[in-house]
């Protein structure tokens, strides 16, 4: 198992229905670690960078708009396998098919307004951690929590 670092983002959606907190308390109540945050608004070309595999897609036009219309949360998130581990307390992509008990299946019941976005892999999360974070910007000073959060070997 490896400690692992994960890009997250309170969607537009998220922060104008003003579910931030909540969505930022299931985080913190799964024990896994903030290491960085900052509120911003995604520009065209960031978005671009954010979603490169789904440019040519028909969607990504709805998809640029609605992913720029307003403030972001992004957050850097640190745990035992921290990116499937955010994956599933997201939920499926689509709040309609998103289980009951996950973020998107608890707030949402949309595909494009999904609330939150969560790196797909330890290599996207590294790509993306660098299009909104620097290096200078995460905390990752050692919690008092940690060692009742997970056992050494875990990490
Ligand atoms: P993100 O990347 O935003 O966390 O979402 P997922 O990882 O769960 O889903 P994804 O990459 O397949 O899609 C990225 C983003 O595009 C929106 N979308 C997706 C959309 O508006 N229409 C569509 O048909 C699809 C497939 C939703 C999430």
């Amino acid at each position: 198992m490896a400690l692992e670092r994960t890009l997250i983002l309170v969607k537009p959606d998220g922060v104008q229905r003003k579910l931030a907190g909540k969505i930022i308390s299931r985080i913190e109540d799964k024990g896994l670690q903030i290491i960085a945050v900052k509120m911003l608004k995604i520009t065209p070309q960031m978005s671009k960078q954010h979603y490169a595999e789904h440019v040519s897609k028909p969607f990504y036009p709805e998809l640029e708009g609605f992913i720029t219309s307003g403030p972001v949360i992004a957050l850097v998130v640190q745990g035992p396998e921290a990116v499937s581990v955010m994956r599933t307390l997201m939920g499926s992509t689509n709040g309609r098919a998103s289980a009951p008990g996950t973020i998107r299946g608890d707030y949402g019941a949309s595909r494009q307004m999904n609330l939150i976005h969560g790196s797909d892999s330890v290599e996207s999360a590294k790509k993306e951690i660098g299009v909104y974070f620097q290096d200078s910007e995460i905390c990752d000073a050692p919690s008092v929590l940690t060692p009742w959060s997970w056992a050494a070997e875990e990490a």
